[in-house]
């Protein structure tokens, strides 16, 4: 919470072929705060988590900046960068999906990991 009684909220992800998974988090995450900032992996990070994008960043983001409740869009480098990312943006949750349960519990502030939806994912196979 900071001055003006907002509560910043962050997340990331690579945000591929944009499905109702990456709607539903984007949605739970905002219910979270008042201001949603988020990280867009780029080609490169997504092809170091091993998913070669199908869409490219630049579409990537064009996508999410028509989903209303995000307020803010960077472009995430690295996974390790995290730390720097929440003091950058002021961040004060971290929310992701639970296929990360407790992989970013270091960076700092609060982090809350919900529950993916089932039976859908980018990963082409
Ligand atoms: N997600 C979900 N349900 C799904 C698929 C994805 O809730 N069926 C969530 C993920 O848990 C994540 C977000 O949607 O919170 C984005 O998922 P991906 O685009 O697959 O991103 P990921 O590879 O998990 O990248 O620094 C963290 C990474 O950049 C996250």
């Amino acid at each position: 919470m900071n001055i003006n009684n907002e509560i910043r909220i962050i997340t990331f992800g690579t945000f591929d072929l944009f499905h109702e998974g990456h709607f539903n988090i984007l949605k739970r995450a905002a219910s979270f705060g008042n201001y949603l900032i988020v990280g867009v992996s780029s080609d490169e990070l997504t092809i170091k988590k091993s998913k070669t994008p199908v869409w490219n960043l630049e579409k990537r983001i064009e996508t999410l900046k028509q989903f209303k409740q995000i307020d803010e869009i960077f472009i995430e480098e690295s996974l390790e960068l995290k730390k720097q990312y929440v003091e950058k943006y002021k961040a004060d949750i971290f929310i992701i999906g639970d296929d990360w349960k407790g992989e970013f519990d270091w960076i700092g502030i609060p982090c809350i990991y919900l529950p993916r939806t089932k039976d859908i994912s980018t990963t082409v196979s």
